[in-house]
């Protein structure tokens, strides 16, 4: 057939370099840049597929969020905006790994399993982030969708949700929203706008907000949106991108994991800063106080506030929903505790990886989910959406009940709920804390968190670790759990668990404790037994301090 013949051609332009198997893994496929032109073809290809099943626009991203600029990654979208079928990430993982040779006879068992109509037309979403390999890359992604005969749109430089966004809007026949850049802009600020506008007394201070952009899109992204939300905030941006590295010393990901403020940023003491991940997924809020003391407002804090605004919402609002909130493994041990016992919102977990909570929060009337690294969102059940719309249109209501039912129809307009996205989650933060009143300090008093450390080791197989209970024992390898139990033991308020990452080739550990001291060595002495008992590679792992 010619439209295989096409493929046949164009794949030679994309060779798969003989050997490399590469897995379609958390966040879809992510290695170095160099590694993954044919990975973009066949991504291209696989979208084309899904998209004539689907009979719906699919995306393609082109990004490696966190990673090192020399990264890169690509991961499909599904035509609500959610990541990618279970399945479909299992036939990602064969294709991209099909010998050249092979790569037609892998491509027409897809579409015989999935019984693809290939007379169906197909129309694909392409967005890339600012590292340098990522123009090149989507162009390969573009080769592959044009092989099949699919459509593209290329909307070049955007954030990850807004790429989630853009998909969602085309496929919900602009209902959720119209599907550009501009119309991403007017939704959220209106929104916004319409929050804050009325707040009284809120001084310049507060309508201050320092940002680190991660000297990535995040950053050009912001730009874009700032004239449409100056009247009530105004944002100081750091690390936009003109003179450092992608996620260097700066980002979401740096300011959680090693629980400091990034370099580029002077912050002024009790200055609210955030810091936005690579692709824009991701947020964290920190200070610090008199003390000189760094404080890091995390996603666990982010689903606090933002969970038990909306419950308190829902009671002036009298509406009778349910609010519950999706956490991790790595959700601070306070948080939960907090959560469940102080707020009664029930809390669940799940495995790591944003489809699972995304999942998991859709059983909810509104489930609020957050990673503790800041990626995370809140979905509004259909039914949820409606008693809060038809509640604002009510005339036979109190002004409290009307006042809170319309706080609850813009905050669900400002949440972006096709996946976390930072600039929506900064909004929807920044007009909780107007509209509440409260300064950084006091959503951090919120409650305490418990010390924690997270490291990392390198050993010659990380599958080796089987885990369950939402990753937080660990079956395989024999003696590791048994190991980790007694370890645990020794320390106050302590608890640790191991995982194998699915975005590195390393085995993640976890431990917290009364102390920082008590969290650090824990996760050392964890550390040592991962190292021994799951055959660690290259040095021993050293104590902290
Ligand atoms: P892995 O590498 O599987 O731990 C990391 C994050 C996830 C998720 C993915 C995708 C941690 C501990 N893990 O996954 O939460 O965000 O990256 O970006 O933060
Ligand atoms: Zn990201």
């Amino acid at each position: 057939m010619a439209q295989f013949d096409e493929v046949a051609q164009k794949s030679k332009l994309h060779p798969k370099p003989e050997g490399l198997t590469l897995q379609y893994g958390t966040a879809g496929f992510r290695t170095n840049a160099k590694h993954l032109d044919h990975i973009m073809f066949r991504m291209g290809l696989l979208a084309t597929l899904r998209s004539k099943k689907t009979k719906s626009t699919i995306g393609v991203m082109v990004t490696a969020s966190h990673n090192p600029e020399e990264d890169n990654g690509v991961k499909l979208i599904d035509p609500m905006g959610e990541m990618v079928a279970a399945a479909w990430e299992e036939y990602a993982t064969q294709l991209a790994n099909a010998e050249q040779e092979h790569l037609l006879t892998a491509l027409k068992d897809i579409i015989e399993k999935e019984d693809v109509s290939m007379s169906e037309a197909a129309s694909v979403y392409i967005g890339r982030d600012t590292r340098p390999s990522s123009a090149a890359l989507s162009q390969a992604v573009l080769d592959g969708v044009s092989s099949l005969g699919g459509k593209t749109h290329d909307y070049g430089l955007v954030s990850t949700p807004q790429l989630h966004y853009m998909v969602c809007c085309c496929n919900t026949k602009g209902r959720y929203g119209s599907a550009t850049l501009e119309g991403y802009y007017q939704k959220l600020s209106q929104a916004f706008l319409q929050l804050t506008q009325n707040v009284p007394n809120r001084t310049d201070d507060q309508k201050r907000l320092l940002l680190d952009g991660a000297n990535g899109i995040g950053a050009l992204k912001m730009r874009e949106l700032e004239p449409f939300i100056r009247s009530e905030l105004q944002v100081l941006l750091s690390n936009d991108g003109s003179s450092g590295k992608l996620n260097h010393l700066c980002g979401a990901d740096y300011v959680k994991v090693q629980q400091k403020a990034p370099q580029g940023v002077s912050m002024g003491v009790g200055e609210r800063c955030c810091s936005f991940d690579g692709d824009a997924d991701r947020i964290v809020y920190y200070y610090t106080d008199s003390k000189n003391c760094f404080h890091l407002l995390d996603g666990d804090k982010i689903a606090t506030l933002i969970s038990t605004f909306l419950k308190e919402l829902l009671t002036q609002a009298e509406l009778n929903l349910q609010v519950a909130v999706v956490q991790t493994a790595y959700a601070n041990g306070s948080s939960t505790h907090y959560l469940e016992d102080v707020m009664k919102v029930s809390v669940c977990c799940t495995k790591t990886g944003v489809k699972h909570l995304h999942h998991a929060a859709q059983e909810y009337d509104i489930g609020v989910y957050f990673e503790a690294n800041g990626h995370g969102t809140v979905l509004f059940s259909k039914a949820a959406q409606k008693q809060i719309v038809e509640l604002v249109k009510d005339s036979n209501i109190n002004d409290e009940r009307k006042h809170a039912a319309k706080l609850l129809e813009n905050t669900v307009n400002l949440i972006n709920q096709t996946v976390g996205d930072a600039i929506s989650d900064m909004l929807v933060i920044e007009a909780v804390l107007a509209i509440r009143g409260m300064s950084v300090q006091d959503w951090d008093e919120i409650y305490t968190d418990l010390p924690n450390r997270q490291l990392k080791v390198t050993v010659s197989d990380r599958r080796v670790i089987d885990t369950t209970d939402a990753e937080r024992r660990a079956v395989t390898p024999e003696g590791l759990q048994d190991a980790i139990d007694s370890l645990v033991k020794k320390y106050k308020n302590a608890r640790s668990f191991v995982r194998p990452s699915g975005t590195e080739d390393v085995v993640r550990v976890y431990a917290e404790a009364d102390t920082q001291e008590g969290a650090d060595s824990l996760a050392h002495e964890v550390s040592l037994a991962v190292y021994r008992l799951a055959g660690g590679v290259g040095d021993e792992p050293k104590p902290l301090h």
